[in-house]
């Protein structure tokens, strides 16, 4: 992790730097061989502020614990978990076994292998297809991240804000969390964004999944039938998320941007985040006891520590994330 010097990094108008590189990306901008993204945001003096938000000693998993959905979204397959015995050898004892375990069964960050762009035929940086599947030390693999996820977390509590207004947006449809109402929220927050910091925005959507029925989550898991709100996937979001120098976007829904997203769209937040800009997108998190006590001490700023699973060649993780306060 080394000192970046902010000043530096170009404004969202002008990239690409790099002549072959699509527009609206940031190949190039951290190197030609970087697999990072905008983790390259986070430093060693981030890391030093961040702790130093760390006053009352209250800690907040932001994971849903595995196997939360039941049963899993976008047609995802639960893990399977067996504790098994150590009694054959005369020792009273157990281990576990998880099998079939999907990293993105619940709360994720999705890493920059998860979804290349559909027209350029690349992920980040150019990176190829093959290069992702090709064997342990794939390219951009999710164990680049396990010791990098360290920095200053701020919360939007853009659900509260639009409650409060009498304008909610029903989380379990496919309503979109305008860029104009997220920097409603952050104003009437008063929290100020610093560079390098990893941005949650709260939607209501795991709340209101998990007060559902069974039968209705059942109804609304397959791929085909979910409907999720989101942040809206524009050009405008992505230039302030870069333009603020954000390390990554954090969510409690299920695709950060409105479920379904058309697979078909460049514009889809997906491309302009993972492919273009190497921003890291969190799905599921837990967002609403964070939330309630940012509500209660006025402070949506905390450290955040978020450790991904040291998969080599994976290609997302559940954050294993905490906020302290
Ligand atoms: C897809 O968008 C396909 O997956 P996820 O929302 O988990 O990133």
């Amino acid at each position: 992790m080394e000192a970046i010097d902010f000043k530096k990094i170009p404004r969202f108008k002008k990239l690409p730097v790099r002549k072959d590189a699509p527009a609206e990306s940031s190949w190039g901008v951290f190197g030609d061989g970087d697999e990072l993204g905008c983790l390259n945001f986070l430093t060693p003096k981030g890391i030093v502020t961040a702790a130093r938000l760390v006053k009352k000693g209250k800690v907040f998993r932001l994971d849903t614990p595995i196997n939360y959905a039941k049963p899993p979204l976008f047609n995802r397959n639960p893990a399977r978990h067996t504790i098994l015995s150590f009694e054959q050898y005369g020792l009273l004892g157990h281990d576990d076994s998880i099998d079939n375990y999907n990293t993105q069964e619940g709360s994720q960050w999705d890493g920059l292998g998860h979804v290349g762009h559909i027209r350029h035929r690349a992920y980040y940086n150019g990176v190829t297809d093959d290069q992702i599947k090709d064997g342990p030390d794939g390219r951009l693999s999710i164990h680049k991240w396990a010791n990098r996820f360290v920095g200053r977390g701020i919360l939007i509590d853009v659900c509260k804000y639009l409650t409060d207004k009498k304008r909610p947006i029903d989380p379990l449809s496919s309503g979109v969390y305008s860029l104009k109402d997220i920097k409603a929220a952050l104003r009437a927050q008063r929290t100020k964004i610093e560079p390098g910091s990893i941005l949650l925005v709260r939607t209501g959507w795991l709340g209101a999944y998990l007060r559902a029925s069974d039968e209705q989550k059942a109804e609304m898991a397959p791929l085909e039938a979910l409907k999720s709100c989101g942040v809206e996937p524009s050009s405008a979001l992505c230039e302030w998320l870069w333009d603020n120098h954000f390390a990554a976007i954090g969510t409690d829904c299920p695709a950060v941007e409105p479920w379904p997203w058309d697979f078909k769209d460049e514009g889809a937040l997906h491309y302009r985040t993972l492919s273009l800009l190497g921003l890291p997108l969190g799905e599921q998190f837990v967002l609403d006891d964070l939330a309630a006590d940012c509500a209660a001490d006025k402070k949506y700023e905390f450290m955040m520590v978020s450790v991904p699973m040291n998969l080599e060649g994976g290609i997302a993780s559940p954050p294993n994330a905490v906020a302290i306060k």
